[in-house]
């Protein structure tokens, strides 16, 4: 890992904050000199306060970090009331439909929607500190629901809408959401799909959800029970005038629900001040977000990165922001060049898994439309191979765009290690240098830093603005998740969950997780959650599953099942659809398996923990290189390579 090196065509940057390496390095420096001092006055500089913070940081309750002590703002007043005085007719969001009907609602108009649903949801007895579960599709209202929430204080936990109900029902339950935000459903490659009959069936054992609040988008039949209300009416006799709730910057402004190694999803805690400073600043720093510039984000609202690069990111920074209902797919490869050209997108972001299918379905299609407006390509979610990169660069940036490899996650609220797009000499594959302010260094246990090309632990070493502040309801699985693998200087420091590795020039590459978390097509599945689904099969007596490499996803989910009675199956393919059956109920269709082999045990400690380390190295294809005979059952490792490879 070293690679080649491409530099930023300069000429496209009018007035970047970053201009070279050397005002990047200034920059790390100021922050190593004064640390709080730096980050208090980018917070004084970038957020309209309705009171001025204390203290900085405060670190009295460590891991338990508290940022701007004591300010008071509403993310939503950053976000849309502060840019009314000289943006009110500016499109804020650019929204395109499946069919490709779009609508532009103005600063103006976001201003009014929002306050009216705000009123909405004060008028179902929604207060600040209650939980809101928005479970919808990719539209304008979507984002309204959010920003209503924050405007009056209510947590939103937005759930990614191919959830199936099982997993929808686990997250409200969690959150103890006393309104659920849905829609009857929208529309995908031409069809209606729906969301409402999955609401019905999570709540079906739920008696806290006063309300569930139904936008009317495709107009399908729904069934409506006593607890619906309809978005489209109630929304008509609202005042489009909501005082801003006053917020303390610590309290939290939303729970987004996300994989780990271990149990269910875990409620991802973030705060109001650091959060929405850190999603403004990353906007200007990391995509050089200017007034004129149009943003485009493919992801969805139901994961972090349609919160901060969606929502709050474009909208904290004034920017116009494209929402987008349908698949880059369809009715054909080029949508989504389409999309460009017509609104002159100046920074596009998706995910590797969506690069590499455009690649593979349209090598050529970007060369069809005037892509010229673009400036910046972003990439996020997964590590992006060199070759996906190239393509990239070459035939959809057209050799000059600048590629932000951009590496984050659900914790860390916004980008954490990326390439500055005026500045940083770009290495395919390398997420390259922390952002200034941000202290991720590949590490071992003991903080010591690693080597060059020796792999090591992706952590940060000191506490940032826009950090997870704690696990919804489990403060003790938010230190054990995060605060207990790794120590500098004796003191624990947030850990990943990825593994890294410097080259000879200090870039950064990730390696992926070194968890038993799975990243297929950029979602975090983790392992414990798919094999609890299988499980619940009849005739499976013990299922391991580990990611496989995918030309595509970048990794697929592969099952190594023991069967009770492998004599009562008769049918391998129509055993795994039924598994896949269950998956699709318990998580949804997106962690369903694609390989698997019947086996007959698994490799274990002789304390009886699965060595899936072993079995993810049997899945790649890779030679075993670890020590076998410390487990209990040392054969049956050669037996498992023995099947897969009969299984090609
Ligand atoms: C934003 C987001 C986080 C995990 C993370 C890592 C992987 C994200 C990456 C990347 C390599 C990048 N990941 N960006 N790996 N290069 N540029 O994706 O959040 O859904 O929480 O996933 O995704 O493994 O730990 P989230």
């Amino acid at each position: 890992m070293t690679g080649e090196v491409y530099y930023p065509h300069k000429e496209l940057f009018k007035n970047p904050v970053f201009k070279n390496m050397c005002e990047y390095k200034e920059m790390v420096e100021e922050f190593e000199k004064d640390y709080e001092g730096t980050w208090a006055k980018l917070a004084r500089e970038k957020i309209t306060w309705f009171e001025d913070f204390k203290q900085t940081l405060d670190e009295s309750n460590a891991p338990f970090y508290k940022w701007f002590v004591g300010g008071k703002l509403n993310v939503t007043y950053q976000c849309i009331d502060r840019h009314l005085e000289s943006k009110k007719n500016k499109a804020a969001i650019i929204w395109e439909g499946d069919n490709g009907e779009n609508k532009t609602i103005t600063y103006l108009e976001l201003y009014r929607e929002v306050n009216k649903f705000a009123n909405l949801l004060k008028s179902l007895g929604v207060k600040k500190g209650d939980r809101v579960v928005i479970y919808m599709p990719m539209i304008p209202e979507a984002a309204f629901a959010m920003l209503a929430c924050a405007r009056i204080g209510a947590i939103h936990s937005v759930v990614f809408g191919g959830f199936s109900a099982e997993a929808l029902k686990d997250r409200i339950i969690d959150a103890k959401a006393k309104v659920v935000i849905t829609a009857d459903g929208a529309f995908r490659k031409g069809a209606p799909y729906m969301l409402k009959p999955t609401v019905d069936k999570a709540l079906e054992e739920i008696d806290f959800v006063e309300k569930v609040i139904v936008v009317e988008r495709n107009n399908q039949d729904i069934e409506w029970t006593h607890r619906d209300v309809s978005y489209n009416e109630l929304i008509q006799n609202q005042p489009d005038e909501c005082t801003p709730e006053i917020m303390d910057s610590e309290d939290p402004l939303f729970l987004l629900y996300t994989s780990g190694s271990t149990g269910k999803p875990k409620g991802v805690q973030h705060s109001q001040a650091g959060y929405i400073l850190w999603a403004q600043l990353t906007m200007e720093w990391v995509f050089d977000i200017k007034d004129n510039d149009t943003f485009w984000c493919t992801a969805d609202i139901g994961w972090i990165t349609g919160h901060t690069y969606i929502v709050y990111g474009p909208l904290a920074a004034g920017a116009t922001t494209v929402m987008f209902e349908g698949v880059p797919t369809y009715p054909d490869a080029g949508r989504a060049w389409k999309m460009i050209e017509n609104y002159k997108i100046n920074q596009f972001y998706t995910a590797p898994t969506a690069i590499r299918l455009l690649h593979k379905i349209g090598a050529d299609e970007p060369k069809k439309y005037d892509l010229s407006s673009l400036r910046i390509l972003g990439t996020v979610g997964e590590p992006i191979d060199p070759a996906a990169w190239k393509w990239y660069y070459d035939v959809v940036g057209n050799g000059r765009c600048s590629i932000v490899d951009t590496w984050w996650q659900t914790e860390t609220g916004g980008h954490m290690i990326s390439p500055l797009p005026a500045a940083t000499p770009f290495k395919p594959g390398s997420a390259t240098f922390p952002l200034p302010g941000i202290f991720a260094e590949v590490i071992d246990e003991n903080g010591n830093k690693m080597p060059a090309q020796e792999k090591g632990l992706l952590c940060i070493t000191k506490p940032w603005p826009s950090m997870i502040r704690t696990i919804w309801g489990d403060p003790e699985r938010f230190v054990k998740s995060y605060f207990s693998t790794a120590k500098k200087n004796g003191k624990p420091v947030y850990f990943s969950g990825d593994g890294a590795i410097y080259d000879e020039d200090g870039y950064i590459w990730i390696t992926g997780r070194v968890d038993d978390v799975i990243n297929v097509s950029g979602h975090r599945l983790g392992t414990a959650e798919i094999e609890d689904a299988i499980k619940y099969h009849p005739e499976v007596a013990e299922v391991a599953v580990v990611g496989k490499p995918d030309e595509i996803k970048g990794e697929s989910v592969f099952a190594y099942i023991v069967l009770k009675n492998p004599e009562n199956i008769a049918q391998e393919l129509e055993f795994i659809k039924e598994v896949n059956e269950i998956i699709k109920k318990e998580i949804g269709a997106i962690a369903k398996v694609d390989n698997f082999a019947f086996v007959p045990g698994l490799p274990k400690t002789r304390s009886g923990k699965v060595m899936r380390r072993i079995l993810r190295a049997i899945a790649k294809g890779e030679e075993i290189t670890q020590d076998t005979s410390t487990l209990e059952n040392p054969q049956v490792v050669e037996e498992i390579i023995a099947i897969v490879n009969s299984c090609g």
